[in-house]
């Protein structure tokens, strides 16, 4: 009993020291805790997958310009122009003026067919199409 909650608070404050270095300079002390860590960590980064989706904002137009998604879905949309645009819907909502890497992120609750454009430039105009 007594071993295993020294295993256990050594455990944690592994992972308390692994969650404070972040990539820690320091390794020298637990080379094993870094490599028992990394595997914890993995799980997490997937799951956001299945319910999730990006538009890319490059060149003035938006990619893919007829997206297709899930109801429920939380679409990311990222500006990697030099200059700002805004998702603006037919009817609402609007992201406003959002520059480089910026991001503007809208869950589709609801099944149809949401078109936008950007306010600025109005011949950057796409879909994103909510099905079940
Ligand atoms: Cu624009």
């Amino acid at each position: 009993m007594r071993k295993l909650t020294l295993i256990a608070a050594s455990l944690l404050a592994c992972v308390a020291l692994a969650a404070c270095s972040g990539s820690a300079a320091s390794p020298s002390a637990a080379p094993t805790a870094e490599a028992s860590a990394a595997p914890s960590e993995a799980p997490s980064a997937p799951g956001g997958g299945a319910d999730a989706s990006a538009v890319t904002i490059k060149g003035f137009a938006f990619a893919p310009v007829d997206l297709k998604v899930k109801t429920g879905t939380t679409v990311t949309w990222t500006n990697e122009d030099s200059a700002s645009h805004t998702v603006t819907f037919e009817g609402g909502p609007d992201s406003g003026s959002f520059g480089q890497g910026g991001t503007y992120e809208r869950t589709f609750d609801a099944p149809g067919a949401f078109a936008y454009k950007c306010s600025i430039h109005p011949s950057m105009k796409g879909t994103v199409t909510v099905a079940d």
